[in-house]
């Protein structure tokens, strides 16, 4: 898998759409979609964002390529496990920032896996909390791209807190990714690595809440 995640990003910095889609499907001859995702099309993507920040690439190479592998993400993701967990009341949001691409893998992988769960979409810290409460969630994973959004959660923590509400804070995204403290600083309950990791955390907190 190593050898294809640089040919990989190459194809997309150069927005060589053909050449992108045979790599990706020469990964899935070999692994799952959601494997194939979080080792070829993640790390391609964490290569291409830190060469964005180093300046070596422009900021439309990093859009293009964003949407390029929503494309091919769309395109394999896992359809829903018919044998569904209802079980906890659970939704996964956008905070604040514009990105759909981690939100849409967990979302789904959770869906596959048997959870049941609310999509918010993209909502700003007062209508997430109004939300949360109003549907009586008892899991709240959050997504987030940029660090001012991660710095968002501790409002909606503190004020589900405030408001008395009893919501497991679960979060992800690549601010959480650079500094492993950040979701303890930020009042989460919870932070994941990767979908795979949500899936794992929700079980978790489950399992404590019985
Ligand atoms: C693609 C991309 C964009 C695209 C987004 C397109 C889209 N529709 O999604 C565009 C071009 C719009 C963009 C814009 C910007 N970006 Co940008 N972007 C990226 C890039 C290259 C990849 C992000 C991505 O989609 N990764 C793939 C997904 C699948 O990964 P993921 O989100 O991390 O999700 C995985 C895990 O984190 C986890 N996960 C995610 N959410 C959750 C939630 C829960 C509950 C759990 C358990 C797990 C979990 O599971 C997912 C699957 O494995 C990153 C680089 C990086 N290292 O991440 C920079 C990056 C995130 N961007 C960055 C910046 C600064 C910006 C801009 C501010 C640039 C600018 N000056 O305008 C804007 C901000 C836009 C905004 N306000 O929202 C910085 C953030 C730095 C920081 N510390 O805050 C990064 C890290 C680049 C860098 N190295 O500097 N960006």
């Amino acid at each position: 898998m190593q050898q294809l995640v640089a040919p990989f990003q190459e194809s997309l910095e150069s927005l060589d759409r053909i050449k992108a889609n045979a790599l990706f499907q020469e990964a899935l001859t070999t692994m799952t979609p959601i494997e194939a995702v979080e080792q070829l099309v993640v790390p391609a993507l964490e290569r291409i964002g830190a060469a964005w920040h180093s300046g070596q690439l422009a900021l439309s190479q990093v859009y293009m390529s964003g949407r390029f592998c929503e494309a091919l993400v769309e395109s394999v993701l896992p359809p829903s496990d018919p044998d569904r967990k209802h079980q906890p009341r659970s939704a996964i949001v956008v905070l604040s920032d514009y990105h759909d691409l981690g939100k849409r893998i967990v979302y789904s992988v959770m869906r596959a896996s048997g959870f049941e769960l609310f999509d918010y979409g993209r909502l700003d810290v007062d209508e997430l909390v109004d939300r949360a409460i109003a549907d009586k969630l008892r899991v709240l994973m959050i997504s987030v791209l940029i660090l001012p959004s991660a710095l968002k959660v501790k409002q909606v923590c503190s004020r589900i807190k405030g408001r008395g509400a009893n919501i497991k804070v679960v979060v992800g995204g690549a601010p959480f990714l650079f500094d492993s403290q950040l979701w303890q600083e930020v009042g989460a309950d919870a932070m994941g690595n990767s979908a795979a990791e949500a899936v794992e955390i929700v079980e978790r907190l489950m399992g404590e809440m019985q």
